[in-house]
């Protein structure tokens, strides 16, 4: 047998990723085969148009994992496919000319084979776009049920508008409360748009959290402040003169207990005693489209925007003392929450302090830090921690709980309100007045209302013959589209023009892929039973909140819709690290491509064409804006795929930053290297593959198997605990040793084909593409992705062992022997074991462990 020495990896990627293709190695039935499966999922991708190296980051992390479970013998479901309807698409359109369905598919089409050329172990056969019409079929199904079961529904509700454009903008197109294209001040407009009921589902949401245990604690805390669920009393205030109808004003307040320190009463513009008041009040109407409905409609606009109030000249008394607090409109209270008005108690919330300096409304300290006598005073900071109650009545010297629960006992007494539960959690809403997305099936009839598409006309299809010059939803300007008849009564009938937000798309397309071809059922309950949850799903912080929770909340819908029988779906979730690059700028502050920038012999750094001086500006996160950009297809073609892998993984653990370096990505193009050469300069002298390890070996091999089986060890626990680059590194110590030893008998020689084909196996789900190729070139016919996982020799795996102290309070009380590399936890556990230890330590306390391991156990105790 001659071996062609170079490694050609362009060629070999390319080919092992066609014979995967062919033979459909990583395909699965939807029904599985065993009842050992694993689904692995990773967020799936916006179709851009270009990779990114987060992407390969991504993908990287869920491919070994898939790799490294099928080698356990489990049958893994790994799909991939598309999130590709919202807003970019239309974006391009409008910037040049193409048809939104045109731009996407071509994207998809790019950035499936850049997927491909990555090596990923896609089962291709699941693709879908959540823009194919069969998906969205599907979809409007989905929201037919939940509009029969009440889940979604219609209600007024604001949005942004830009009075320039004449049309409603996304969140994200309100830039600094102006907008993006126009840039004109944005207003809030009413509109009838449609909801999904996820309000009723928010304790459900919360207690499901606590059983989801393999998720990152920080997302379960976004998660849980996200539904925000607070406990606190409802309360009504008499007005002193009733008007227009009302006679008394209901707030909500998560802290009754500082109701001395109330000063004023503050409305929302959209209270309906405020909508009442300024119907003949001019300059009340003025203030509220002046200075409440401009702006953003996001928290962040509304928390930020300046103070302002408005004075009704209406006024209500105190509950508890003789006086009477004015009753204001104020542009920081949200209709949305609670009831739309609120007590304001400015020393103790920021946002009343504000407005009452800016009002010269009183300032009166109600909780004081525990042991301050008297002299408290509130400058510029409201104060909201702990404290004591003072001057405040009967509550004087009570804690805030203490104090909570006598205010909400006296006004239940009193019938004036009641303890009430509020969660920060709205309802979604789900119109978006844009083109590309899924149609909401539903049709206006003037007598029959909101009518559902009948099933036996879905899909309701978009339009291709659209126009996008102007501004605004393409769908309502169509002459022809919206205009049927109602399927109840036959009249003249509108249909809806809203489509969904593309949100609700990526809610449930997890459970799509167990059964994605499916075209009478979003998808067999059987099948989504037999696959979910979803076992491990991999993806960015970003999504911690928005994502996440929708598709936590949709199980739960699906489920009482009949659809599927499980409430969480994600059952392990991973969040993973974004990638920093150095990022470059000239003189004038430009920002640079690395590519246009190099470093002179003094160490300066000059741009390649103008020679300019180039200021180096950090290791910062990528982004196209800051042009620290790296190309995934150019590191393809020069480093070849399993190098790009290897680099993502190797340098820092997955949930932490990833700096790209020039370095980096050079040094794991190396490492590949030299594995092919380590393997293939051996080929010649290696016994037969079917030979097993001799017993006549020298102790330089005895040596050689010793670390060999240890690593094997090692690394398979290190993979189970995501900890890659520590893997990483085990397995370039291997090669190391493999390319230190140096093989004396004939004997040698099969501790040396062992060392090599485990280090060949186990660099699989890393390199897929140079380990296949090794692998049949040390004979072997079967596919590495279809191997099992090798098994570590427990005698050869097992450690060193030493023998340390253990001490109680200093003095050394026994000595414990253990493997040489345990952690603080065994070192522990096998300290409190220890019989001597047991008995010295029964009548005591113990207060503290310090463990140092491989050192020394010191027991603290009384
Ligand atoms: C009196 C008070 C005193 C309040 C104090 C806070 C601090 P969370 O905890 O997020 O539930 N609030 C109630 N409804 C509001 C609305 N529609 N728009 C804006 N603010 C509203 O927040 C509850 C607190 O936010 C409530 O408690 C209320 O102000 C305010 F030292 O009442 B508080
Ligand atoms: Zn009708």
């Amino acid at each position: 047998m001659t071996i062609d020495n170079r490694y050609n990896i362009q060629s070999t990627e390319v080919k092992w990723q066609k014979l995967w293709a062919e033979h459909k190695v990583f395909s699965v039935p939807n029904t599985p085969r065993s009842d050992k499966t694993y689904y692995v999922l990773e967020m799936f991708p916006y179709p851009s148009g270009n990779m990114h190296v987060g992407h390969v980051r991504n993908y990287t992390i869920g491919d070994v994992i898939t790799r490294f479970k099928r080698n356990q013998g489990f049958e893994v479901l790994h799909p991939m496919g598309w999130d590709s309807a919202g807003l970019p698409a239309e974006n391009a359109a409008l910037d040049n000319g193409y048809h939104p369905r045109e731009w996407t598919y071509k994207n998809i089409d790019t950035m499936r084979a850049q997927f491909k050329r990555l090596g990923l172990s896609f089962d291709w056969d699941r693709e879908f776009a959540t823009s194919d019409v069969d998906y969205q079929k599907q979809q409007q199904r989905i929201f037919l049920s939940f509009y029969d079961k009440g889940i979604a529904y219609q209600k007024e509700s604001m949005v942004n508008w830009d009075p320039v454009d004449h049309c409603v903008l996304a969140n994200e197109e309100v830039e600094d409360g102006r907008g993006w294209r126009s840039g004109a001040l944005v207003e809030q407009k009413h509109l009838k748009q449609w909801f999904l009921k996820i309000t009723d589902y928010a304790d459900d949401l919360l207690d499901g959290l606590d059983t989801i245990e393999d998720w990152p604690e920080q997302v379960k805390i976004m998660q849980r402040h996200w539904i925000g669920k607070s406990k606190g009393l409802r309360m009504s205030f008499p007005l002193n003169e009733p008007t227009g109808g009302f006679d008394k004003i209901d707030i909500f307040t998560t802290r009754p207990d500082t109701i001395f320190g109330a000063s004023f009463i503050g409305l929302s513009s959209q209270h309906p005693l405020t909508q009442c008041l300024a119907k003949d009040n001019d300059k009340l109407c003025a203030f509220i489209s002046d200075e409440c409905e401009r702006g953003g409609t996001s928290e962040v606009a509304i928390e930020t925007a300046e103070k302002q109030g408005f004075d009704t000249g209406l006024t209500v008394p105190h509950p508890f003392e003789d006086r009477d607090l004015p009753v204001y409109v104020a542009n920081f209270i949200l209709m949305g929450y609670g009831t739309g008005a609120i007590f304001g108690v400015p020393a103790h919330d920021q946002r009343d302090l504000d407005f009452a300096r800016k009002y010269d409304l009183d300032v009166t300290p109600v909780v004081v830090p525990n042991g301050t006598d008297g002299d408290f005073v509130i400058e510029d900071e409201a104060y909201t921690g702990d404290g004591i109650l003072a001057n405040s009545d009967f509550l004087n010297g009570l804690n805030i709980t203490a104090a909570k629960a006598e205010i909400i006992k006296r006004i239940e007494a009193m019938e004036r309100g009641e303890a009430k539960t509020q969660y920060r959690l709205r309802d979604w809403g789900v119109s978006r007045q844009r083109y590309w997305g899924c149609p909401i099936p539903i049709i206006h009839c003037d007598d029959c209302g909101a009518v559902p598409v009948p099933d036996d006309q879905l899909p309701v299809t978009l339009p291709d013959d659209v126009e996008f010059e102007k501004p605004g939803n393409p769908l309502e300007r169509h002459p022809t589209w919206k205009n049927v008849k109602c399927p109840q009564c036959g009249q003249k009938a509108i249909r809806e023009t809203d489509t969904l937000a593309t949100f609700f798309d990526s809610s449930w397309y997890f459970a799509r892929f167990c059964d994605p071809k499916n075209d009478d059922t979003p998808f067999d309950k059987e099948m989504t039973n037999r696959w979910l949850p979803v076992d491990q799903y991999v993806g960015g912080i970003e999504h911690a909140v928005l994502h996440l929770l929708y598709a936590r909340f949709f199980s739960r819908a699906l489920k009482d819709c009949g659809y599927m029988d499980i409430e969480e779906p994600f059952k392990r979730l991973f969040t993973l690290g974004m990638i920093t690059h150095q990022s470059y700028r000239d003189a004038q502050g430009n920002w640079l491509f690395p590519e246009q920038v190099v470093k002179e012999d003094n160490d300066q750094w000059i741009h390649v064409e103008t020679k300019d001086p180039v200021k180096v500006s950090g290791v910062i996160k990528m982004s196209k804006s800051k042009k620290n950009v790296v190309n995934p297809t150019e590191i393809f073609e020069s480093y070849g795929a399993d190098a790009a892998r290897l680099f993502v993984m190797s340098d820092s653990p997955p949930e932490k930053e990833l700096e790209w370096s020039a370095a980096g990505i050079d040094g794991a193009w190396r490492f590949v290297n030299r594995i092919h050469r380590q393997v293939t300069e051996s080929l010649e002298q290696l016994p037969d593959k079917e030979a097993s390890v001799s017993d006549d070996i020298s102790d330089g091999a005895k040596d050689l198997r010793h670390l060999v089986h240890k690593t094997l060890k090692y690394y398979t626990g290190a993979i189970e605990r995501f900890h890659f680059n520590s893997a990483i590194a085990r397995l370039r110590e291997l090669s190391n040793a493999i390319g230190g030893f140096q093989p004396q008998t004939e004997g040698d020689y099969t501790a040396l084909r062992e060392a090599l084909e485990i280090m060949v196996r186990i660099a699989n789900p890393f390199m897929p593409h140079v380990t296949e190729e090794l692998w049949q070139a040390l004979g072997h016919e079967k596919y590495l992705a279809d191997m099992h996982w090798p098994k570590y020799d427990q005698d050869l795996a097992k450690d060193d062992e030493i023998t340390i102290a253990v001490q109680i309070n200093g003095k050394l009380r026994s000595k414990i022997t253990l493997a040489a590399d345990a952690d603080k936890a065994v070192t522990e556990q096998a300290a409190l074991n220890d019989d001597r230890i047991k008995t010295l330590l029964s009548d005591k306390d113990i207060k503290r462990v310090i463990v140092v391991p491989g050192k020394i156990v010191n027991v603290v105790a009384q």
